[in-house]
């Protein structure tokens, strides 16, 4: 099945879950316009993106089964492992809508963040907790009855806390009225970065997929999370570079980490590398709320060659990755695969 295929049919999945929770608030007896405003949050918030988490929960598992293509799932495991990915999209939104308003961004998937959009402002907090709330909806009435059911929701509580415990370091490493470069380092940010992105958007898919396919002993939880985590601080650390160098047009969205004062794999690599010069223009400009301070970091970074370093780590980094995965223990059923997948995906991505 092509690549056009495998996201369509995931796709199909969408409105079946819409119709179901909008269903659980008609039981409730609430209003049509209630029913209405949830419809139009989780469609404008969820299916707009790459959907690789999505993607993923059901590819891993069709890796882990040995089937080749998704023609050899039954329809409804093909129902089931879509719902799950499905979770993690929500999951996704539930992120996306409340980090935009933390992030103050303008756009994302290439429309006006849903905060901005003029009839919702704040009351994107709710919908975004509602967002959350939907997964706990859809486990429940798909899931319940599998051995597997506190699994599930054991693994996206500890995913969600941790993503929340990275997005707070994110915050308080970056304060909107008070710049201090000395508390940035590239450690800081690999701690930031593997507990804000890293957990919920690459070790998630392959453990929800591993415990539906009953591949889920606590060894081979913990190999596919040993790669996977430093899998998803790369995947950061190309956003971060995406948000300086990469194309509005190409990533959806408008990069605010210079302005955000953000802690990001760039200002630290430039950092590292600069002299007192570049640092005076760095102290003076950067995390300041206009353009012309941010275009004086950008040229820092021109000037520091910041676009060949990053070039020169990620292919050092794919190799590293590659050698790790080289040692997987398949004795068990898990299959190294899935980690080269998920590798291949996001090497040398530009949006
Ligand atoms: C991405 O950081 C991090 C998240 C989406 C996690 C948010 C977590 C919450 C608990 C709200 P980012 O700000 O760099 O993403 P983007 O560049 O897409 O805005
Ligand atoms: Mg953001
Ligand atoms: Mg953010
Ligand atoms: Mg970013």
């Amino acid at each position: 099945m092509s690549k056009e295929d495998k996201r369509n049919k995931f796709l199909s999945v969408f409105p079946q879950l819409v119709d179901e929770l909008k269903s659980i608030l008609a039981g409730y007896g609430m209003t049509q316009d209630a029913l209405q405003w949830y419809e139009n949050s989780l469609n404008y918030n969820t299916p707009g993106g790459k959907l690789n988490r999505g993607l993923s929960v059901v590819d891993t598992y069709a890796i882990l089964k040995g089937k080749s293509s998704y023609e050899e799932l039954s329809e409804e495991e093909y129902f089931k492992l879509a719902m799950l990915g499905w979770c993690i999209e929500l999951l996704q939104a539930y992120f996306l809508v409340a980090d935009d308003m933390m992030d103050k961004s303008i756009t994302r998937r290439g429309q006006p963040c849903w905060y901005r959009v003029p009839e919702v402002g704040e009351v994107a907090i709710n919908d975004a907790f509602m967002l959350e709330g939907a997964i706990y909806c859809l486990l429940k009435n798909h899931f319940k009855k599998e051995a597997y059911y506190v699994d599930l929701l054991e693994l996206f509580h500890d995913v969600t806390f941790q993503t929340e415990l990275g997005q707070m370091l994110d915050l308080i490493t970056a304060p909107e009225d008070r710049v201090d470069l000395d508390k940035f380092s590239l450690e800081r940010h690999s701690f930031i970065v593997r507990f804000k992105t890293a957990y919920y958007s690459f070790y998630l898919p392959v453990a929800l997929a591993m415990y539906v396919a009953g591949v889920s002993d606590e060894q081979d939880l913990k190999q596919a999370q040993d790669v996977l985590i430093p899998l998803g601080e790369y995947f950061q650390i190309q956003d971060d570079f995406l948000d300086c160098f990469g194309k509005p047009e190409d990533i959806g969205k408008i990069g605010t980490d210079i302005q955000d004062n953000k802690c990001s794999w760039v200002v630290n690599t430039a950092l590292k590398l600069c002299s007192a010069e570049q640092r005076k223009v760095l102290d003076a400009n950067y995390g300041r709320k206009n353009s012309e301070s941010e275009a004086k970091c950008k040229q820092v970074f021109d000037d520091l060659k910041i676009d060949s370093i990053y070039h020169d780590y990620e292919e050092k980094t794919a190799q590293n990755l590659r050698n790790m995965i080289q040692n997987t223990d398949e004795t068990r059923g898990f299959k190294s695969q899935v980690l080269t997948v998920f590798l291949e995906k996001v090497y040398k991505r530009k949006k």
